[in-house]
């Protein structure tokens, strides 16, 4: 009995401790809204899939997806994406992503603004090397925006 109990909570344990990065895999599908000839954007693809998320491209420009998910323009980038819920403007870290995805916090999404030099798929040798401070913004529901990862 006791031992039946004790290998019970052992199956339970391991199944726990494997569903969770599995729940964080299943959420790691994300949708991106960009135009066909944007390479910044598929470069930036390349670092989602290389850093574990699926991946669906949209060849139909941004501004209509950034619009209808409710990300002001003022945060606009070169491409607008979708995961579990969540807008993610511009040249934003996978690693922002999973966080995000973890913490879920109540906001619009995140958005890196422009494109600066040194974020994912705007940085290396094509770029010079050149490296920009830039935040990664936590947009809110009503618009305004905190600093959710500094990088400089
Ligand atoms: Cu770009």
């Amino acid at each position: 009995m006791h031992k039946r109990r004790r290998l019970l909570a052992a199956v339970i344990s391991t199944t726990f401790a494997t569903a969770l990065p599995a729940l964080a895999q299943s959420a790691a599908r994300i949708e991106v809204y960009k135009s066909p000839t944007c390479g910044c954007c598929n470069d930036w693809i390349d670092h989602l899939k290389a850093n574990g998320f699926s991946v669906v491209a949209h060849d139909v420009g941004n501004n209509a997806a950034r619009a209808r998910l409710g990300l002001p323009a003022r945060y606009g980038s070169c491409h607008t994406a979708v995961v579990d819920g969540y807008v993610v403007e511009g040249h934003v870290p996978a690693r922002e992503i999973r966080r995000l995805l973890i913490e879920r916090p109540q906001a619009v999404g995140l958005a890196v603004p422009e494109m600066p030099f040194g974020s994912p798929g705007m940085d290396g040798p094509k770029y010079g090397n050149k490296v920009d401070p830039y935040d990664v913004l936590l947009v809110l529901r009503d618009g305004s925006a905190r600093v959710f990862q500094s990088y400089r």
